[in-house]
């Protein structure tokens, strides 16, 4: 992960002071790629604690196609809790407590950030238990599951990205259109959080499976982590499905920023030494996407520094 702390010292000393969308305010550089040979290990931070759990559900959630918050909510997953909440709340159905701008509320009152908590339980009981609630309110719609799974034809089609995918891996290794976007032009103005992993391409060569990756937007104290970790594992459920080894995941990154709030916390994590990669055990069969359980995916050797909290810019 030497390549991740060269990007943060790269920021820090080269970067431009940018406002932002958020407010917050971030230090940016413009086009950036980063290699990850993936056979010298799993790429998972070792300078901060990142939660494999979370990016593995989260994966397998976009790999089904799903796009209701339930899957991750069966898995103690609560990264896309709030997109979900927010349609409950700003819905003609609820009838709890004000819930306007809870996220940044719930940070300044500790009593209003009670009240949101509670309501955030009932919504999250009701997406578990109610088919009906799940299927209005759980539902996020066009996010990454429907782009890779599910792509909306101008004549009402779809198209099955990572299918054909996996077969043209298979039929056609030489391809050079091995990809699959998520960056759909006609659902963007509907879309609270424009896909931030926009697209990415498979390339075959001796045996090994290796995957591109161009991200638009990138956080990379919090994002990047998850991002990095999340396509490396990807690229080896692809490899597993199509009988090759894993070769390299490259990222580029096109805004790669640190938030001004996270600058100690970045300087914190550099003074840390790195530790060995872990590597990553798949157990049981990759037979369809469907099938795919998170109890396959296990990582050994990880033995990272402690986590290091850091506000999430929304
Ligand atoms: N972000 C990431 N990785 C992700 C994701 C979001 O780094 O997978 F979903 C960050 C990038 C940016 C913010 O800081 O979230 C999205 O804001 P914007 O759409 O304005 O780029």
């Amino acid at each position: 992960m030497k390549v991740y702390h060269e990007l943060c010292e790269k920021i820090l000393s080269e970067g431009t002071k940018k406002e932002d969308r958020t407010c917050v305010g971030t230090i940016s550089i413009f086009g950036h790629q980063m290699r990850f040979d993936l056979s010298e290990g799993f790429p998972l931070l070792t300078t901060k604690r990142v939660p494999f759990k979370l990016i593995a559900s989260e994966l397998l959630w976009f790999i089904k196609g799903d796009t209701n918050i339930r899957y991750l909510l069966e898995h103690n997953n609560h990264i896309w809790d709030e997109w979900a909440f927010k349609n409950w709340v700003e819905s003609d159905v609820y009838s709890g407590p004000d819930m306007t701008n809870f996220g940044i509320r719930a940070e300044e009152d500790s009593s209003f950030k009670q009240r949101y908590l509670q309501q955030l339980e009932i919504f999250r009981n009701h997406v578990l238990q109610d088919d009906v609630f799940a299927a209005k309110f759980g539902d996020l719609g066009n996010v990454y599951g429907k782009q890779w799974r599910e792509w909306k034809t101008s004549s009402g089609e779809t198209v099955d990205q990572l299918k054909e995918l996996v077969e043209a891996i298979k039929n056609n290794p030489d391809s050079r259109r091995l990809i699959v976007s998520a960056w759909n032009p006609e659902d963007i103005p509907s879309m609270a959080l424009p896909p931030c992993h926009t697209m990415f391409q498979f390339y075959v060569a001796e045996g090994k499976l290796s995957c591109h990756l161009y991200q638009r937007s990138g956080d990379v104290f919090l994002g990047i982590p998850f991002n990095i970790a999340s396509y490396a594992l990807l690229t080896h459920i692809i490899a597993e499905m199509t009988d090759l080894e894993v070769g390299e995941f490259i990222h580029t990154i096109g805004d790669a920023h640190i938030y001004v709030n996270h600058l100690d916390q970045v300087n914190q994590m550099l003074s840390r030494e790195e530790r060995p990669l872990p590597s990553l055990q798949i157990s049981g069969e990759m037979k369809g996407f469907s099938d795919l359980e998170v109890t396959q995916f296990q990582l050994e050797g990880y033995n990272p520094h402690p986590t290091i909290k850091a506000p999430v810019a929304v």
